[in-house]
């Protein structure tokens, strides 16, 4: 598949593939065509029998600093839900390989949920999650109420999804976000190390014991992640939302009225 906003490498290592998020000069925020490439490498990879494992990455300064907020920013609720963004999100979670995410940098809103919608996360030292979509008037919209809960617990998610606040990598490790804590030069090195201990597994077994895992809280996700999603809409009926949107595009810092 031809990619503009990414990098993949299916013979990163033996069963092993890496794709890099390619946005830098916009913190590979996460674009609708961005997703869309994502979703589809995804699902190559996933029939590729040769691939066991998958290692997702950004570059040194950011994993992804969240959807894209200048393709969003006047959007209203209907629009949002008549795109539909969420189809592509729903393939890269439904992938049946491992993946691993390995974080430098941001990695905030929907780079967050995108980090936490990975199977396990390595973050280098100087990493930074978080959920700010609260200053630009709105929500968490692809998991992140769901998931951040269930990975630090309800106080630290709250504080995070409230404030709009950011985790260190060492508090996301402490807090059991995060599987591995490394330096920041080492990031990929300790994934692909991560990868190709599952990779020597049986891909049956391994892709088997992901699901059952995941099944641990997925019926009970799923009902949150619809839940989300329609409040997550909801912002965009607000003036709060254009004007916290808006501000972000403009520079300038946001004036909130409440309607
Ligand atoms: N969207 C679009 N552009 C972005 C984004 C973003 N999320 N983040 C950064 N950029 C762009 C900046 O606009 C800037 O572009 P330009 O040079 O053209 O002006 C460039 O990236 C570099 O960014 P900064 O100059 O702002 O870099 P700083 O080092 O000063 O700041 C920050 C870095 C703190 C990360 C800052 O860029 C920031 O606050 N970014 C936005 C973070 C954020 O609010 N993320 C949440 C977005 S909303 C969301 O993710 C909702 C997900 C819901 C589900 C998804 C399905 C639709």
């Amino acid at each position: 598949m031809k990619t503009k906003y990414l990098i993949a490498n299916s013979a990163f290592d033996k069963h092993v593939a890496l794709v890099q998020l390619n946005r830098p000069d916009q913190l590979n925020a996460l674009s609708i065509e961005l997703m869309e490439e994502l979703a589809g490498i995804f699902g190559e990879l996933d029939q590729n029998d040769e691939i066991r494992v998958i290692i997702l990455t950004g570059n040194q300064r950011a994993f992804a600093a969240g959807a894209d907020i200048k393709q969003m920013s006047d959007k209203g609720a209907i629009d949002m839900h008549r795109e539909d963004r969420f189809t592509t999100w729903e393939k890269i979670r439904k992938t049946k390989k491992p993946v691993i995410a390995a974080v430098n940098g941001f990695a905030l809103g929907g780079g967050c949920e995108l980090a936490m919608t990975c199977d396990m996360i390595v973050a280098g030292e100087s990493a930074k999650f978080g959920q700010p979509e609260i200053k630009i008037g709105t929500m968490p919209g692809a998991g992140g109420t769901q998931r951040l809960t269930r990975a630090i617990g309800k106080a630290r998610a709250m504080e995070l999804v409230l404030t709009g606040g950011f985790l260190s990598a060492e508090e996301a490790f402490r807090y059991g976000l995060v599987n591995r804590l490394v330096p920041d030069e080492g990031c990929l090195e300790a994934a692909r190390i991560l990868a190709k201990e599952i990779a020597a597994m049986s891909p049956v077994a391994t892709q088997l014991a992901k699901e059952a895992v995941n099944k641990a809280h997925e019926s009970l996700l799923t009902e949150g992640l619809i839940f989300e999603r329609k409040n997550f809409y909801l912002t965009f009926a607000s003036n709060d939302q254009k004007e916290g949107m808006q501000a972000f595009v403009e520079k300038r810092r946001p004036d909130f009225k409440g309607h």
